[in-house]
């Protein structure tokens, strides 16, 4: 294994350490829960956010939303009443495997960094959304919380701080919109997951009506380094790659040689990722195209390959880093059934709160399927293309549909001519 730095690698260093990481005694041995003593005993919770804020930790669910600047916004003082801290752990974009990997083989990372962003805030109580499939990392969540309270980590008066803070896994029942906050919230209160209108953001009416941060795993993990090394050295692990701060879990899936997820500065290019890391696309296959991360954002082609993979660089070229693990089209493959693919986990997925999502998203399928059967009209493309303005953002509830647009207009852009290729012979 490639031996790496914890000033350099502050999510991952820990790794090379291997089963050291799932026992409390392991990981306190790697500097484990130092962050939560320092926070406790040396800082202020506005001391924390202030630093948080400083180090322009942007949000890693997708949004690249900052951190410091959300919980900036959470009421403080002794009258601000009931607060929660929620870890968005539901991971359900395709292709992207990231906090799985965090949660499974660092479980004590995560439960150290919410002690600490719930110093921050001075959260009452913690959660983390599980995703409900991801059952080793429920198993081994659930063991370090209980080493954690032993230790006094958790609990009341944690190290004497006069501060008390609950820790519990919550595990979904599989819905991808349970990773929108808000649906998340709903479902986490025991009601049908919908998303709720925003604003009110979570931040001042969240779980049972009361203040709540959600933050993403990803994001979170960051947090015990940021409180050890401080935030210029944060900034400085991007290695000048881009003006966004810290390292990344960048990941490649399809049919490359070596699919997985590394941790490399922010701003790394996707061809350094597809070509050094993942080894290139397999003998025999050209990169057709990419999506930078996961399956609600926009197409790219092999020319942009040398972009910055950044929130700004990314969606400057017209797409969106989101989770920033790619994944890779061939040029074996045929779009429209890349898009029917896509197109069918999105309707599936809808929750059906509102009649452009539940009623658009299928509609869009039956297309892509009878364009793939070459059996679509010629009427068939325009109004695959008017789905992607009826479904656009202000017209929907929630972002789920605009994002399951995202792939559907690029591909449009890039390669019509293919999906032409599906109009019935006696109707082109
Ligand atoms: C206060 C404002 N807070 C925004 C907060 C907001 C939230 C965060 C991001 O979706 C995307 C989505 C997926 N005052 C605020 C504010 N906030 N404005 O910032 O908010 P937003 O609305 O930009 O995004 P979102 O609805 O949270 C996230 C995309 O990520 N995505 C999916 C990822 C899925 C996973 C997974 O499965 N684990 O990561 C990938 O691209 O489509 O567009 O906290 O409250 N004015």
């Amino acid at each position: 294994m490639t031996v790496v730095s914890a000033d350099t690698r502050p999510l991952t260093w820990r790794l090379q350490h291997g089963n050291a990481n799932l026992d409390l005694k392991g990981y306190e041995a790697l500097e484990g829960y130092a962050a939560v003593r320092k926070a406790l005993k040396e800082m202020s919770p506005q001391d924390v956010q202030l630093l948080v804020k400083d180090a322009n930790l942007r949000g890693r669910g997708g949004a690249g939303f900052p951190a410091g600047v959300k919980w900036s916004l959470i009421p403080m003082g002794p009258d601000a009443g009931p607060k929660y801290l929620v870890c968005n752990a539901d991971e359900m974009e395709p292709g992207t495997f990231k906090d799985r990997l965090l949660m499974e083989k660092l479980p004590h990372q995560l439960v150290e960094a919410m002690i600490v962003a719930g110093y921050a805030i001075q959260a009452t109580r913690a959660y983390i959304f599980l995703r409900g499939e991801y059952i080793l990392a429920a198993e081994r969540l659930n063991d370090a919380i209980k080493q954690a309270k032993a230790a006094g980590y958790l609990g009341e008066n944690i190290l004497g701080s006069g501060w008390n803070m609950d820790l519990y896994v919550h595990t979904g029942a599989g819905r991808y919109i349970c990773g929108e906050e808000t649906a998340l919230i709903n479902s986490l209160e025991g009601r049908r997951a919908n998303p709720r209108a925003k604003p009110p953001f979570p931040q001042i009416a969240g779980a049972w009506g009361k203040p709540t941060i959600v933050n993403n795993v990803e994001t979170l993990c960051n947090v015990p380094a940021i409180v050890m090394r401080g935030a210029n050295w944060f900034k400085g692990l991007s290695e000048g790659k881009s003006p966004d701060a810290g390292t990344k879990l960048y990941g490649v899936s399809g049919r490359a040689k070596r699919t997985g997820v590394w941790e490399l500065p922010i701003g790394t290019t996707a061809r350094e990722l597809l070509e050094v890391h993942a080894g290139g696309m397999q003998d025999g296959l050209d990169l057709k195209c990419w999506l930078p991360g996961g399956a609600s954002t926009d197409f790219l082609l092999p020319e942009h390959l040398d972009l910055a993979m950044d929130y700004d660089t990314i969606s400057k070229a017209g797409s969106r880093m989101g989770t920033g693990l790619i994944m890779v089209v061939d040029h074996k493959q045929n779009m429209i059934s890349v898009l029917r693919n896509l197109e069918e986990f999105f309707a599936r997925e809808s929750c059906g709160w509102c009649t452009p999502c539940r009623d658009g998203l299928p509609w869009g399928v039956k297309i892509l399927r009878a364009l793939e059967r070459g059996e679509g009209t010629a009427e068939d493309i325009e109004q695959l293309s008017k789905l992607t303005r009826d479904l656009w953002i202000g017209k929907t509830f929630c972002a789920h549909a605009p994002g399951a647009m995202e792939p559907l207009m690029s591909a449009l852009k890039y390669f019509r001519p293919e999906f032409e290729q599906g109009i019935a012979k006696a109707t082109a």
